[in-house]
């Protein structure tokens, strides 16, 4: 039985589950608390010392992108094709700069510093801008429409969908969904990630005020 232990957030883990979800594969969402985790780093379980990681019979495996790929690979989300492959890790890695967006903020505990800081990533030349530029150029590029231009929807499309837009759903203070209204681009990317079939059934249960609404057809509409 493979455990994937995370957060109670989407976050980084967020990909990982909707690929293990479609896999078919057994596997238990395990969510823990920052007390949990200082208990599990402690311990020296953690290969790394950070969340998420996905403990299965082999061993543990860290790092969100590894996890996603191994999770990916048993849901038939990573193509056979070398180059298709490698594209598709291409995507995973150049996202590095949007997925550590948020870390240097993480442990300032001043809320109005930290909502500070968290808004002028958005402004005209934050880091935060600077990506969601880039994205809106790599989707308008891609011939199929999927992130890093397979024929059909990959691991880099689940990463991007659930990272990019996990931002904006109101859990980090400062960030908010008017943030990504000027990329027209990337909005019709969410509603084709959104309505995919596979992608609307694993969040078929989520209401307008779960945490999830981003993931939802139409969220930014
Ligand atoms: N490169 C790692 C980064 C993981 C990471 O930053 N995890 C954070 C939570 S999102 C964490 O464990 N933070 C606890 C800490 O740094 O003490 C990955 O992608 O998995």
């Amino acid at each position: 039985m493979l455990k994937l232990v995370y957060f109670g957030i989407p976050g980084r883990a967020e990909a990982s589950r909707v690929a293990l979800a479609i896999s078919g594969l057994e596997w238990e969402d395990v969510q823990v608390n920052g007390v949990r985790f200082e208990i599990m780093k402690n311990s020296g379980e953690l290969p790394w010392d950070m969340l998420p990681v996905l403990q299965t019979p082999e061993g543990t495996i860290a790092e969100s992108s590894a996890i996603l790929r191994f999770a990916g690979k048993a849901a038939g989300l990573v193509p056979d094709d070398p180059y298709e492959a490698a594209k598709v890790d291409e995507f995973i890695d150049g996202m590095q700069s949007l997925s550590g967006l948020l870390d240097d903020t993480f442990r300032i505990s001043d809320v109005e510093e930290r909502i500070l800081i968290r808004k002028r990533l958005f402004f005209p030349d934050g880091r935060g801008t600077r990506n969601l530029a880039m994205l809106e150029r790599k989707v308008s590029e891609s011939a199929t429409g999927w992130a890093a231009g397979t024929k059909g929807m990959s691991i880099a499309d689940l990463k991007l969908f659930s990272e990019l837009f996990g931002l904006f759903s109101g859990n980090y203070d400062g960030l908010e969904a008017s943030m990504i209204e000027d990329y027209p681009n990337l909005l019709n990317y969410h509603q084709k990630v959104a309505n995919e079939p596979r992608i609307m059934a694993h969040y078929a249960d989520v209401s307008s005020d779960d945490i999830r609404w981003t993931y939802l057809p139409n969220a930014f509409n």
